[in-house]
């Protein structure tokens, strides 16, 4: 591994969209020293004039440092990018967002190219890049030692988590807590609309949305602990029969306020459907189950 007078790791970032300049920045400003490639040569102008050395091509700069970070927009731009360039020897880390199988079959590739191989998960936007307070992190899986190796040079951008060896499970904790949030804004949106057409404002209504949102949040451990111990009914307040019994005023409200309830309808028949099989007493624990097929 290369090293700077000052003992900072080398390395190259390929890809200068919105999130690979954020990621170079800060290991400039960190004082690594650090080689740059972007596809539209003019992305990397900046960057050059702020210290980092402008590769001319992919395989020059993956060949100036053994630790190269790629973010690129989707899997097959990196398969794209890097065709026939020598990866033996490199530490590839791809922060390029990818589904958890082509994660696997990435680092299948990275691995066959004789190449120690981490995938990442970016759970930040560009502007918390660098900024501590932020509290963005990237999700790391595969080679647990390339991952130590590097640990402190990957946190400089953001905070980091190892969520194992298998190279999918960054892609899948990342789409994991998306999907959650894509949840959540579907019910935001269904809450929006119901008050919208009165005389509420909605930027008075946000604070009380907001609030109950994380009032509630808590209950993903109850969820977690009924799925580790397969007993639904633990500690259950307030239980699948009583919130069924709720659907009828829920859809009912939502016609009267001439809303859709396409958001929430197909949470609500997965609630029913538990219902017919399983206790009145357990939580909404029973809905994940339904899902998996
Ligand atoms: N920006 C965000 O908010 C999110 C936050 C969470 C993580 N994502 C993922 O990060 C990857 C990169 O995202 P980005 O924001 O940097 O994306 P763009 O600004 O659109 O830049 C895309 C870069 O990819 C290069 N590129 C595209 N196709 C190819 C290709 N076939 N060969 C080589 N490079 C390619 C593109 O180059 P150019 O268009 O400038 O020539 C940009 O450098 C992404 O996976 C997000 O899901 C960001």
């Amino acid at each position: 591994m290369t090293h700077t007078p000052a003992e900072k790791t080398s390395l190259t970032v390929l890809g200068l969209g919105a999130m690979g300049t954020a990621l170079a920045r800060t290991w400039l400003a960190a004082g690594h020293s650090l080689t740059v490639w972007n596809r539209t040569p003019s992305r990397a102008a900046a960057l050059g004039e702020e210290g980092a050395a402008v590769a001319g091509s992919v395989s020059d700069a993956v060949a100036a440092n053994r630790l190269v970070v790629a973010c690129l927009l989707d899997d097959a731009s990196i398969g794209e990018a890097l065709a026939g360039v020598g990866l033996a020897g490199k530490d590839l880390v791809n922060l390029t967002t990818s589904t958890p199988a082509e994660a696997r079959t990435r680092a299948a590739w990275a691995h066959e190219r004789g190449a120690r191989y981490l995938d990442g998960g970016i759970m930040a936007v560009p502007p918390m890049i660098g900024v501590p307070e932020a509290a963005g992190y990237v999700f790391y899986s595969g080679s647990r030692e390339l991952f130590e190796q590097h640990r402190e040079t990957l946190g400089v951008p953001a905070g980091t988590r190892y969520v194992g060896e298998d190279a999918a499970f960054a892609a899948l904790h990342d789409v994991a807590l998306l999907s959650a949030m894509y949840g959540m804004f579907a019910g935001v949106s269904h809450a929006f609309a119901l008050i919208r057409d009165e005389d509420i404002d909605p930027v008075t209504f946000a604070p009380l949305l907001a609030d109950w949102l994380v009032a509630m949040a808590p209950s993903v451990h109850q969820t977690a602990e009924h799925l580790r111990t397969g007993d639904y009914t633990q500690g259950v307040v307030s239980h699948l029969g009583m919130q069924v019994a709720g659907i009828p005023t829920f859809l009912s409200t939502a016609e009267e306020q001439k809303v859709s309830p396409e958001l929430v309808s197909p949470f609500f028949e997965l609630m029913r459907r538990r219902l017919a099989e399983a206790s009145g007493d357990e939580s909404l624990t029973g809905v994940v189950d339904l899902l998996r097929r």
